[in-house]
């Protein structure tokens, strides 16, 4: 049936999937793509606050892509533990604007929102992607308006909002059950009519997961591989980078989790996931040409 794309795990382990509907410049990529982020929030945990103002966020999105990024994400909603919603006013207010000036620079935008109006906003203003942490379950109508357009969707694991999700995370076992969710929310996406090919999944690091269900998670990703779609993971600087670096009992501080981050996209890039967002460009970049080097050289 058309949701179910399930490969062998010699075939997901030798070619990077990618969705359809990608511009030209993406869709021909050879290596692990680099999504920078870029939060126009004042309380995103990473960079709240930053690239708050318009102007500085549009420079921040050059910046990103001077360094390597090959997409920029602009998100106008914090999705941090405990954060409480903007409206979608407020939310488009942020975002637009710096979409708008980013494609006219023909950079590849993906719209970082759980809102189908949103969504509509940034994609007539020139995004190409959209980006939705709640994988459809935050708004009714986000299939709805995805059946009307051709931009890839990527569809992230989500059991509920920031306020509550730490309370959420529980499983049986968390690689199959995030398989088990991802897989019905693809199936509902498609019976929306999204075709299947636009699909990117993402495990949803960070969202409703302990850090040890994240480990286990990116321990266990070939399990998402074998359903067949691209995959995109966003680990940069969370959580449980920092719980792992701990010294003393404290946390490893938000800025001093790089290393660990370029780790990560390294063994990503050697499974060969689609797509890693990433707040650190440069470092993430360039760990994927090392990557893509070696891999050149079998
Ligand atoms: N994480 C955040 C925001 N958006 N989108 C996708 N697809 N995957 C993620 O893991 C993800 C996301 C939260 O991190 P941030 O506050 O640094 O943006």
């Amino acid at each position: 049936m058309a949701w179910f794309r399930s490969r062998s795990a010699a075939e997901v382990t030798t070619e990077i999937l990618r969705p359809t509907g990608l511009p030209p410049d993406l869709a021909m990529l050879g290596r692990t793509a680099v999504m920078g982020v870029l939060n126009v929030t004042p309380d995103s945990f990473s960079d709240g606050g930053t690239y708050a103002q318009t102007d500085v966020a549009i420079a921040r999105g050059l910046e990103l892509v001077a360094q390597g990024a090959d997409i920029v994400d602009i998100g106008g909603e914090s999705t941090r533990p405990g954060a409480e919603r903007v409206t979608v006013d407020e939310e488009i207010a942020r975002t637009i604007p710096v979409v708008t000036a980013l494609s006219a620079h023909g950079i590849a935008v993906s719209i970082d929102t759980m809102r189908a109006q949103v969504a509509q906003a940034a994609v007539e203003a020139g995004a190409v992607i959209v980006n939705d942490v709640s994988g459809g379950k935050a708004d009714a109508e986000m299939f709805a308006y995805l059946s009307t357009i051709e931009a890839p969707y990527v569809l992230m694991h989500w059991r509920g909002h920031s306020s509550e999700m730490d309370a959420l995370a529980n499983y049986s076992d968390v690689a199959a059950d995030v398989r088990t969710e991802l897989e019905d929310q693809a199936f509902d996406v498609c019976h929306s009519g999204v075709a299947s090919n636009r699909i990117v999944l993402d495990p949803g690091i960070g969202f409703a997961k302990t850090s040890e269900q994240n480990w286990s998670l990116l321990a266990h990703l070939e399990t998402l591989q074998n359903l067949g779609y691209p995959l995109l993971v966003g680990a940069s600087r969370k959580k449980f980078l920092g719980e792992l670096l701990a010294a003393d009992g404290v946390t490893r501080q938000v800025d001093q989790r790089e290393s660990a981050t370029t780790a990560i996209t390294t063994l990503l890039a050697v499974v060969n996931v689609w797509a890693v967002r990433v707040h650190d460009v440069r470092s993430s970049r360039d760990a994927i040409e090392v990557v893509q080097k070696l891999k050149e050289s079998r």
